[in-house]
């Protein structure tokens, strides 16, 4: 296990995991506490021996946004100056599968760092939301974007306007998570789904999940072009030959990312 300021690292079986630590304060996100999440998730996205990465917070909260004291003195040129979403938008480069393991609050920046990983598993405890119109700003990293494509325009209003509370059943049944659990299985569950997805072929998950990504960007016939091409591209893995020669001889496949 690493330790950096503000986070955790550990890898298990092929899956990377980062904890987010600043127990203290909710586990708010200071921007060094971004800079960590983000060089660490790069780390593990270069490194051969991980499949999977996994972000989690503690049983209180995944975190409750960006940390309002930093952002107390900001002023419209201090931002832009610098830059703070420079370091989000690294996060959307990520090629393995980033699962979110989350309990307690997940809030404003909070929400958003969730919605980033591709994939959200969440306790019933658990309380989404963007609470930002309460202290007179609004979502910075993508907030109004992801959850407008997850729910549509009239209930992403509603919920940002209102900077209310989202039970996870309720985000569930908006599409916005995978899953929900009992809070005290959902470090469990997201494990069993990370080590089920080191298990597949490595090079297919990151064609697949460019592919997806871009479904909602490009028009129906270049989102289809891109898929034969990372459809062509499957065939120039070892893994591809693995997968069908095992299908024929009726064994299971073992997946080498090569
Ligand atoms: N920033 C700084 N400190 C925080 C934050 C935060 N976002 N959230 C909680 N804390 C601190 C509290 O001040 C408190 O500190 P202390 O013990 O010193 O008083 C400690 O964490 C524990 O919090 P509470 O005592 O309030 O605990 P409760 O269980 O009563 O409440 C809540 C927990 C509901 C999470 C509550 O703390 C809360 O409402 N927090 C603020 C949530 C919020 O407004 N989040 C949005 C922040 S703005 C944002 O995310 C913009 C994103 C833009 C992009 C990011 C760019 C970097």
């Amino acid at each position: 296990m690493t330790d950096r300021s503000y986070i955790k690292v550990s890898r298990e079986n092929g899956v990377g995991v980062i904890q987010l630590h600043r127990p203290e304060v909710a586990n708010a996100l200071n921007r060094k506490m971004v800079d960590e999440i983000v060089e660490e998730m790069e780390a593990f996205d270069r490194d051969a021996s991980i499949r999977v990465i996994v972000v989690k917070g503690n049983n209180k909260a995944f975190a409750a946004g960006a940390d309002i004291e930093e952002m107390l003195e900001d002023t419209p040129l201090s931002i832009e100056l610098l830059d703070p979403f420079a370091i989000w938008d690294r996060l959307t480069l990520i090629k393995k599968p980033v699962i979110a393991s989350v309990n307690g609050f997940a809030l404003g920046g909070g929400f958003e760092l969730a919605l980033h990983c591709d994939l959200i598993i969440a306790g019933e405890d658990v309380r989404f939301g963007f609470p930002e119109v309460k202290l007179g700003v609004m979502p910075g990293a993508g907030g109004t974007q992801f959850l407008t494509k997850a729910m549509g325009k009239r209930k992403a209003l509603e919920w940002i306007w209102l900077g209310e509370f989202m039970d996870a059943k309720e985000a569930m049944n908006y599409g916005v998570i995978n899953r929900v659990v009992a809070p005290e299985m959902v470090v469990e569950e997201t494990m069993r789904l990370a080590e089920k997805l080191s298990k597949q072929p490595p090079i297919s998950l990151r064609l697949i999940k460019e592919a997806v990504g871009k479904a909602e960007e490009l028009s129906l016939m270049d989102g289809m072009k891109l898929e034969r091409k990372n459809f062509y591209l499957a065939f120039d893995s070892q893994d591809q030959k693995e997968g069908m020669n095992a299908f024929i001889e009726k064994r299971s496949p073992f997946f080498r990312g090569v």
